[in-house]
Parts: structure tokens; C-alpha cells; sequence
């Protein structure tokens, strides 16, 4: 791969986005190269935990290839998009929690990509927009759907309807990203995060994902069932017996195993 870096230490599985010459913008290339990256840690059992972030310190991802897209045309450019939402999909339903570390810029495609994650953790100097009427096009990987979920359709419409950017500490009150850490502390501080998750029952961990995930789209019925049904679940899993022997037993457990 050429624009996409996997990484991987101690269960956590890390995606770097590097096209620095052009602020990691998503062209063709390494949306389909994010796509196999995304596969690979899929496929990969010992990763319980993910990191999408950007190289450098200037930007997560500046938006989708601005040069790339001045010639497509209404074929090309529904494919492109299409393209984006598999991608960004398979990021929100992958079966571990990904945090975005968004360090500088996440603009269009870039702050889309962030919302396609479960957690954001932001630098101070991230800027977060979605600046797509600027261009003459929409948001076209899911920043019409998600950012209205994540802060309410009023924030979402300001921001898709007048294309400015905000701060991140304006992202941080609207409710857009969980927490900002200085600049230098962002990759610190998104491995802790993950560490922490990472160190618990990754069965447990990723069925609450389903849960929340699948819960958010249907009636709070239909959701209770299926939560009743996933705690069920993790009932045949090593780590619930592991874990509740060794509270009983007033020992620490050292670890899970699945
Ligand atoms: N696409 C292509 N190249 C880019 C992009 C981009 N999105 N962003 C930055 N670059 C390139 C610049 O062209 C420049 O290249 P070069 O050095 O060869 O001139 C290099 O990166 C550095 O950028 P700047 O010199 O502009 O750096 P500044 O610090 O002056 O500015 C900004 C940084 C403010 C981030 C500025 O680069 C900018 O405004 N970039 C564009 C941001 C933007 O509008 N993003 C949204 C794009 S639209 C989108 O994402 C739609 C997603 C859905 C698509 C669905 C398709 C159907």
C-alpha cells in the first residue's frame, strides 16, 4: 500500500492515513487501499481495538481529492461516493471499536470518516467541516446522515448549509468529538483509550457495539430484545467465566482469552 499504514501493538490495530502532500486527502487509491486495510484488521483476531488517524500533525484528512473530482462526471462521481460509503460502512459495522485520532484538519470526506468511527478523540488544533456546497457538490459519504444523528439535525444543517469550519472546542460542546488533548499528547492519549478497551472481554466489547450500533436504527423494543439477546450470548463466552470466577474468587484476572 502506498498512502495507508497498518500497525499493530498490543491488540491495537493502527491506521495511518499519509498523503501529506495533499493534507491525506481520499483519492481513488487510498480509499480502495483504506478498504483492504480495513479488511486486514477485520480478518485479524488478535486486534480488539482501532486507531484511524492521519500522518502529521496538520490534518486527519483534508476531504476528498478536490483534483480528482473536478472531472467526474454524474457516473464516476456516484461511483466515488459509493466507493466512500462502503468504505465508511464497514469502518461503523466492523466487529471492534475504532477510535479516530484527529489531529489538524478533518474537513468533508475527513470529518465524515471521523463520524464513521465509534469514538473521536481531537487534537486542540483540529477544525472539523464539511465545506462540500462550497465545491458545488453534498457531502457524499455519509455526512448528510451521520453528523445530523451525532449532533442533532440544527448543528448538522448550519454546518453542511453554510460550509464553515468549527474549532475543537466547539466540537467538543456540540457533542462531535468525546474529548481534546493538546497536539502533542493525540496518539498518546487515543492508545490509552484503546488500551483500556482493548484490556477488556473483546466479545463482551463488541457485541455492546452491535447492540448500540443496531439499537440506534430500530424501536426501543426491537433493541431491548436484541441487548437481551447479545448479554445472553456473552453467557457461552470464556471471558464471562473467567471474569465472574475471578471476582467471586478475589483474585485479578490476568487477562482474557475469548
Ligand atoms: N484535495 C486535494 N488536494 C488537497 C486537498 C483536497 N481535499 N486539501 C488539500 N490539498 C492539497 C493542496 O492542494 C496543496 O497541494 P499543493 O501543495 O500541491 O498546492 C496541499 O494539499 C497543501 O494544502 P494547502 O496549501 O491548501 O494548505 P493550507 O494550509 O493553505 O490550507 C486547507 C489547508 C484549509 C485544509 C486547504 O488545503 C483546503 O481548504 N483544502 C480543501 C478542503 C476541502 O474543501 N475539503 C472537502 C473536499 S469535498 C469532500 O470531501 C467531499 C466528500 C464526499 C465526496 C463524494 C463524492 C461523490
Amino acid at each position: 500500500m502506498e498512502n495507508i499504514i497498518i500497525e499493530k501493538s498490543n491488540h491495537i490495530g493502527i491506521i495511518t492515513i499519509s498523503r501529506p502532500q495533499a493534507l491525506n486527502a481520499l483519492n481513488w487509491q487510498t480509499l480502495r487501499e483504506l478498504d483492504a486495510a480495513v479488511d486486514a484488521i477485520e480478518n485479524d483476531k488478535d486486534i480488539y481495538c482501532v486507531i484511524i488517524g492521519g500522518a502529521g500533525d496538520k490534518a486527519f484528512v483534508a476531504g476528498a481529492d478536490i483534483s480528482e473530482m473536478k472531472d467526474m462526471d454524474v457516473f464516476s462521481g456516484s461511483d466515488f461516493g459509493a466507493l466512500g460509503n462502503w468504505v465508511f460502512r464497514k469502518i461503523e459495522l466492523l466487529d471492534k471499536p475504532v477510535i479516530a485520532a484527529i489531529g489538524g484538519y478533518a474537513l468533508g470526506g475527513g470529518c465524515e470518516l471521523a463520524l464513521s468511527c465509534d469514538i473521536r478523540i481531537a487534537s486542540d488544533n483540529a477544525k472539523f467541516g464539511q465545506p462540500e456546497v462550497s465545491l458545488g457538490i453534498t457531502p457524499g459519504f455519509g455526512g448528510t446522515q451521520r453528523l445530523a444523528r451525532i449532533v442533532g439535525t440544527g448543528k448538522a444543517k448550519e454546518m453542511i448549509y453554510t460550509g464553515a469550519n468549527i474549532d475543537a472546542q466547539e466540537a467538543l460542546r456540540i457533542g462531535l468529538v468525546n474529548k481534546v488533548v493538546p497536539k502533542e499528547s493525540l496518539n498518546d492519549e487515543a492508545m490509552k483509550m484503546a488500551a483500556k478497551i482493548a484490556g477488556n472481554a473483546p466479545i463482551a466489547v463488541k457485541l455492546c457495539k452491535a447492540a448500540i450500533n443496531y439499537g440506534m436504527q430500530c424501536d426501543i423494543d426491537t433493541a431491548l430484545a436484541y441487548e437481551s439477546s447479545v448479554f445472553g450470548q456473552c453467557f457461552a463466552s470464556q471471558d464471562q467465566k473467567d471474569a465472574m470466577t475471578a471476582f467471586v474468587e478475589k483474585r485479578k484476572l490476568e487477562g482474557f482469552n475469548n
